[in-house]
């Protein structure tokens, strides 16, 4: 009963927004001039070389160019924007690694090195004892194998800045070796160690300064 009361006035409430939505239309609207023509403004951009600080081309294992990754710096960490095909439709774990190399794909992208972690803690987003400062959340591919996704990264910067590292730590992507973005076959789980269970290396991006 409780139930089917609720439910009704549910339905009266709509009902009386309804009506209180017809009055308001009901009224009638002030003649307004037609808007002065304006200047387009132009469009902004989603993949100039003004807003790209860094970016890195993703190739398959067996060496095929399949997408793109750009960063931009930000004072409090690093915005990526993703452009990639070639995935199996679903949803697939993605790090930061530590080395720019990707040119071991046939042996499964070891070459790229473990997440990287300076703070010598647990993998996982979500892991109390973590996160790698290489984790960042899934990407999604659909029917299509494609995938676009734009992640911010806190606590990380590509370049060395004494205000970066006041926010961040001492933590600039681009050292010696630079840094690779791997994407997995599998998505991560973001607690499971070492990798959230996100399994084989199936695209890299080395990035390198
Ligand atoms: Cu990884
Ligand atoms: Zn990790």
């Amino acid at each position: 009963m409780r139930n089917f009361a609720f439910r009704m006035s549910l339905a009266v409430l709509a009902a009386a927004s309804l009506s209180a939505c017809g009055k308001k239309e009901a009224a009638p609207a002030a003649p307004t001039a037609a808007p002065a023509p304006e200047a387009a403004a132009p469009a902004p951009s989603f993949s100039a070389a003004d807003w790209t600080d860094a970016s890195g081309d993703f190739v398959s294992p067996t060496g095929d160019a399949i997408g793109k990754i750009e960063f931009k710096d930000g004072l409090g960490g690093v915005l990526m924007r993703i452009n990639v095909s070639g995935l199996t439709p679903g949803w697939h774990g993605i790090h930061l690694h530590m080395v720019a190399d990707c040119s071991d794909g046939a042996e499964g992208f070891k070459a790229s090195g473990g997440h990287l972690n300076p703070d010598n803690v647990e993998h996982g987003l979500l892991n109390p004892n973590g996160a790698h400062r290489a984790d960042i959340p899934n990407i999604f591919a659909g029917a299509d194998g494609n995938a676009e996704a734009e992640i911010f990264r806190a606590g990380v910067n590509l370049k060395p800045s004494e205000e970066g590292a006041a926010i961040n730590g001492p933590y600039p992507l681009m050292d010696d070796d630079g840094f690779a973005v791997i994407i997995h076959e599998s998505p991560d789980d973001h607690l499971t160690q070492p990798i959230g269970g996100a399994g084989a290396r199936v695209a890299c991006a080395a990035i390198k300064g």
